[in-house]
């Protein structure tokens, strides 16, 4: 099949630099192969060469003055990759390691994951190189002013809705809103993962972290198993990785470990999740606090990693969430995850496992749900935050949270059914990428060229 060679080389010269993204994308295009031959008209309407171009892609500069009085200069990001299922959606990422690159990559997943949900939504995806760390509420205030001012004139309710990813939670979203409220003059649901009293989703804060574990569940139940009882690993201890560990303990699963970008934690008897909360929610401070109440507990510092890999999946686990950020899952750590008994992965974050990582999971044929399918219950959520603010509602916690458990196990028989379809029934990588391509592909061609 040259075009899909064709297609990563092209990409590779008119794109340099951007390594991300072509992981990303030639996943995607490796899996496409048995589609295209089967049906071979989405090469004739050439979509390939359309869908891994960005429709647009807005690149700003941010000037702020931090609390010494200096003026700081950051870049910003908002791309706007496809909007042929619906308006573009996808978080903002504020971490010094943003680069155009990270931002393609990440919109690019969306596209595919926004259609695997069923909902009306397009991809995008946006950020900054700005990193909050240690940074007063002020200084993140006024970012996130500056911000704006450059953003809002690209977004609005039905054109282009931004949410949260890593660096940007309720605090952020919250200073984003008021500065768009202010220039446009205008109360509308142009941002998802708002404060509950002034427009947001009850169980949108949960809702990846929820349906990662929604998603794991549907896979150890297409093998007869449960997760009660079975020790989790989960890495990252930000809004994924806390809301995922909340919901294991809620069904009797034992998550074991945690980690910040200083450390991991290990904890054998399971995680204390009220400190964990208090120190990250509250404190925003190192996991290494929590050896002061709990000095039976463990702690990595990063330092002490493998010089291969990370510590957080040497430790045991039957069952691994990864929640902290792409890349953050090496071959040499899947080996020694499968060597140890993992037989279930569910990925919280965004391409965290590389592509050798990948390989081994599929190899060994055990559940492995990729983070386009598993961590879907964010931007599902945020879907159904849109539809309450346009109709000026606020639904329940039961019914967001009987729709986000309806729309993982969707999204787990649309990747199995495809999976099996192609002849590969244990491969949900395949199963996402394929299925949700063909919505996105389809939508386009009947929508013609544009
Ligand atoms: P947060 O900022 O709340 O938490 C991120 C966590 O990961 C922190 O513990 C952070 O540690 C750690 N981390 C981030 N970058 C690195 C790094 N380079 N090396 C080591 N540790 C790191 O972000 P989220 O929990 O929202 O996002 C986590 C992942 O989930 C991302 O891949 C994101 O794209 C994905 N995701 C998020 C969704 C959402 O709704 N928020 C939806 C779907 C996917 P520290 O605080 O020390 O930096
Ligand atoms: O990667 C993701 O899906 C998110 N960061 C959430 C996007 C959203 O619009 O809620």
């Amino acid at each position: 099949m040259p075009y899909v060679h064709d297609t990563l080389e092209a990409l590779r010269k008119s794109s340099p630099a951007q390594t991300e993204f072509y992981q990303a994308a030639e996943e995607v295009l490796e899996c496409l192969r048995p589609l295209f031959e089967r049906s071979p008209h989405y090469l004739d309407h050439n979509i390939i060469e359309r869908i891994v171009e960005p429709e647009r892609q807005i690149m700003f500069r941010i000037c702020w003055t931090d609390d010494a009085g200096k003026v700081q200069v950051n870049k910003g990001y908002r791309i706007q990759f496809n909007s042929a299922l619906g308006p573009y959606k996808g978080g903002l990422r504020f971490h010094p390691s943003v680069t155009s690159g990270t931002i393609k990559f990440l919109g690019f997943e969306q596209i595919f994951k926004n259609a695997l949900t069923g909902l009306p939504i397009g991809g995008g995806k946006g950020g900054s190189d700005f990193d909050p760390k240690g940074r007063s509420d002020g200084e993140i205030m006024r970012f996130c002013q500056a911000f704006m001012s450059e953003l809002y004139r690209h977004i609005g309710p039905t054109t282009d809705v931004p949410a949260g990813d890593i660096g940007v939670g309720a605090r952020e979203i919250g200073f984003l809103y008021g500065q768009y409220k202010r220039l446009t003059g205008r109360y509308e649901g142009v941002l998802t993962g708002k404060s509950l009293n002034w427009g947001g989703s009850i169980g949108r804060k949960e809702a990846t972290g929820y349906g990662a574990v929604y998603f794991a569940e549907n896979m150890l139940a297409a093998r007869g198993e449960t997760l009660a009882g079975k020790t989790c690993l989960v890495s990252g201890a930000g809004n994924v990785a806390i809301y995922t560990i909340e919901k294991l303990v809620e069904l009797g699963a034992i998550p074991v470990s945690c980690s910040d970008s200083r450390g991991t934690l290990h904890d054998p008897r399971g995680i204390d999740l009220a400190l964990l909360r208090e120190l990250k929610e509250v404190q925003r401070t190192s996991l290494e606090a929590y050896l002061a109440q709990h000095p039976e507990a463990h702690y990595i510092p990063a330092g002490d990693y493998p010089a291969d890999g990370h510590a957080v999946w040497r430790l045991e686990g039957e069952v691994a969430f990864p929640c902290a950020t792409q890349n953050e899952l090496t071959e040499a750590d899947a080996e020694t995850l499968l060597g140890n008994g993992v037989t279930c992965i569910s990925e919280g974050a965004n391409m965290p496992s590389t592509a050798a990582a990948v390989e081994r999971f599929l190899a060994a044929k055990i559940a492995y749900g990729p983070g386009k399918a598993a961590n879907a219950g964010g931007v599902a959520t945020s879907q159904l935050e849109m539809a309450q603010n346009s109709s000026m509602e606020q639904w329940p916690l039961e019914k967001v949270d009987a729709k986000l458990k309806a729309i993982m196990a969707n999204i787990h028989r649309q990747c199995a059914e495809t999976a099996a379809e192609f002849d590969d029934p244990t491969n949900l990588v395949l199963g996402a990428n394929i299925a949700g391509f063909r919505k996105v592909a389809d939508a386009m061609i009947e929508q013609g060229v544009c």
